[in-house]
């Protein structure tokens, strides 16, 4: 077994998170380091390692965490619009080996992402 990523302990509660939703599956914290005025992580409970090795037996749960997106966005008023971020391996910027979803809002983004 390796050692719990710094989500799991978060959901563990051994280390302290400023949490906007919870349920059985999932938990929604606040990054820790935002990137706009509202920077979320949708975190499934089940450890998925990254996106890329997500398998068919994840399919409700990753319907799950699509289904918080627009409960989030209603709930914290992004009617202006929001970014959805899967980071996904060396290449794709990813630290932490857990599966999270970054949910980005209160400022207008760019485009190509760096
Ligand atoms: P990434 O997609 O793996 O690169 O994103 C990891 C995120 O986890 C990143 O935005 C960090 O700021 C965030 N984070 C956090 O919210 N709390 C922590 O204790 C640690 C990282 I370590």
């Amino acid at each position: 077994m390796s050692e719990k990523t710094i989500f799991q302990k978060i959901i563990d509660r051994e280390i302290p998170a400023t949490i906007e939703h919870e349920d059985e599956q999932c938990i929604v914290i606040h990054d820790i380091s935002p990137q706009a005025p509202t920077h979320l992580l949708l975190i499934p409970k089940k450890r998925i390692v990254r996106i890329g090795e997500a398998t068919p037996e994840d399919t409700q749960l990753l319907g799950h965490l699509m289904a918080q997106i627009p409960l989030l966005a209603q709930k914290l008023g992004w009617s202006d619009g929001f970014r959805t971020v899967i980071n996904n391996g060396p290449y794709g910027g990813e630290a932490v080996p857990h599966l999270h979803i970054h949910l980005l809002a209160g400022r207008q983004m760019a485009w190509p992402p760096g």
